[in-house]
Parts: C-alpha cells; structure tokens; sequence
C-alpha cells in the first residue's frame, strides 16, 4: 500500500519533512502540497523535484479526493483550524508540534477526532522516538536508578525567527520537555513556575525574555526544572538527567569526533535543531505510515497528548505573567484519546 499525502505549510519544517516524505519514508507519495505565500510551495517541488498539485488554501488541499493524510506543518496558530477541517473531511492527520497554542484550541481537535470514531491523528512529539530518550525510558521503567526523585534539563536553542514571543519558549520550545518527561516519568504535572533569569543581550523584555528557568512539580512530587535559553551563542544544545534514589541517568549526547589539537580536546556541537533529532523525525513518520498502511490506527502521541501537553503550556504562560506558581488539573481522558 502507498497512503496519498497533502504537506500543507512548506517552512522550515514543512520543507524538511517534504524531503523526508520523498526521499526516506517508504509507503508514501507526497500528491499534493499548500503554502499561503505564493510560489513557496512550487519552489520546494521543484527544489526537491517532486511533480504534486500545489494549492494556496488548505481547504482545497484537504477537498483533494485523493489526498488520504494531511501532514500540517504550518504556522502553530494554524493547526488546529487545519486538524479540524481534515478531521471532519475524514481524513488522516500528522500535526506537528504544538496541535495547538491553547488548550482550548486543542479541545476542538479532540472532538473533530472523537466523532470520526477512531484515532485518526499524530502529534509531532519525535523526542519519544529518539533512540537516546528511549534508552532513558528504558533505564527509568527498569528501575536501575530507583524512583525518579529530580530532573533538570536544558533547552538551548542556536537562535530564534525574527518576532519570536516570551510564550513562544512555552508552546513551541518547552512544550517539547512538557510532553517527554511526562511520558519518560509515567506522571502527571501539579504545578509550574516560571522564572525569568538574569536577561540575554538578545532579549527584549516587552517581546521575548530570555532565558527562562521553569520549575514544574509533578503528582508523585518530582520536581523538575529545566532551563528555556532561546539566543544560546554556543550553539543547539539539550540536556535531560534524571536523578533517582540509587543514581542519575543522563541523556545521552550526539555522538561527535572528539579531536585533540594545538592542547585542546573538542567534539561538534550542533547548531541546527533539525539535525538534532533527524532520525527521531525519520522514526516517528515511518511508524506513522507504516501502521496507518497495516490498517492500523496511529500508535504514537495523540490528540490527547497534545491537550495534556497544552494545558500544562497555559499555566506555564499563566506564571510567566502572574509571576506566582501556577496549578494544573487535568479532566478525566476520554474513551477514544
Ligand atoms: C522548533 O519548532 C522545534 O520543534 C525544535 O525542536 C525546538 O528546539 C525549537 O525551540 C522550536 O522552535
């Protein structure tokens, strides 16, 4: 079977998946493709010698009868618009990360997906397919280091696009760290507080303050603090340990050619967070499609995920302007997320 997909949003994330689709998933044919600035798409088929019908409005994308999955990859306020409508068209959806910027928004794609009857959809989370995070899950789950007690992580961004916003850092940037270490940990989040530490040359405090400390606790009392630094000068870099009663694990860095030259010892670091996590991206969209091909619904993180993690994501957007810690009360999930 070859499943027939639309990539609506041709960006910097778009473009890359639109290469992945073409070059490196097996079982899919990329039919179509849409971007809302003129000639976007048609650039990237080209670039990628692809031959797809290309539309400006996702809502002929989505009417394309032979369009069978839509991969959304277009601006964050967007996505849930685009779920719904592919949702309520029938049609399977790979929504990256965030499915929404609010909880709310998300709460709609819940519904699109709850009356089609069956799961239909995937959030992008890849970081549950990177080969490093399941080795933690896997040390975790196995108890070699005991009960998880601390963690403390580190989100280094090399840069951001030009208007990024202080809630950018919780709904686009950590809202990566929100959704992994729930599942990493098999626990629910309590509470949050966001401080802002001593601020970058490069942030401008009415637009973006940076960097961030955020301080989550969970329902079992782990705490967790991980460091939001979006103008990092050194360049990508992300950091997970997790300390437990008998000892600490820690996410394992890219393997890099260590040098020594001129009395220094120096490995790569990576600058571009595409690279970063390439093969989790890879892995992520090949279970995807394989399974939807097997007739199976989609295995990894659900519209569900994506709601826990955005309710999560307001109370954290909640502390950054509140300034006090912020509670998280999650509904009961329902029968079909
Ligand atoms: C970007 O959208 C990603 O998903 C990256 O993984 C993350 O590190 C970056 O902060 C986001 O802007």
């Amino acid at each position: 079977m070859v499943l027939k997909a639309g990539v609506v949003g041709i960006g910097m994330i778009g473009s890359d998946h639109l290469r992945r689709l073409s070059n490196t998933i097996s079982g899919v044919d990329v039919v179509a493709v849409c971007d809302i600035v003129d000639g976007k798409a048609k650039a990237a088929l080209k670039k990628f010698n692809l031959e797809a019908r290309d539309y400006k409005d996702y809502h002929d994308l989505i009417k394309d009868k032979e369009v069978e999955v839509v991969v959304i990859t277009a601006s964050n306020e967007s996505h849930a618009d685009i779920a719904v409508a592919a949702l309520n068209a029938n049609k399977y959806v790979f929504c990256e990360k965030p499915l929404a910027i609010s909880a709310a928004d998300c709460e709609r794609v819940v519904e699109a997906e709850r009356k089609t009857g069956k799961r239909m959809l995937q959030v992008g989370f890849m970081r549950r397919y990177d080969t490093g995070y399941m080795q933690l899950k896997q040390i975790i789950d196995s108890n070699e280091i005991g009960q998880p007690l601390m963690v403390h992580g580190r989100h280094y961004n090399a840069g951001t696009v030009p208007g990024y916003k202080t809630p950018q850092a919780i709904y686009e940037t950590l809202i990566h760290e929100i959704d992994v270490l729930h599942w990493l940990l098999n626990d629910n989040y309590k509470s949050v507080k966001v401080y802002f530490a001593r601020q970058t040359s490069k942030a401008d405090g009415s637009v973006l303050k940076d960097p961030q400390v955020v301080v989550l606790e969970t329902v079992k009392g782990i705490n967790i603090v991980v460091e939001v630094f979006v103008n990092c000068q050194y360049g990508y870099d992300i950091h997970c340990d997790v300390t437990g009663e008998l000892g600490m694990a820690e996410l394992p860095t890219v393997a890099s050619v260590a040098v020594r030259k001129g009395a220094k010892y120096s490995t790569d670091i990576l600058t571009d967070w595409k690279e970063r996590f390439i093969d989790a991206y890879d892995t992520e969209f090949q279970d995807f499609f394989d399974r939807l091909n097997a007739k199976q619904p989609p295995a990894g993180p659900s519209a569900w995920d994506g709601y826990l993690a955005a309710v999560t994501a307001d109370a954290c957007v909640r502390s950054q302007q509140s300034g006090n810690t912020e509670f998280i009360t999650l509904p009961a999930k329902p029968e079909l997320a």
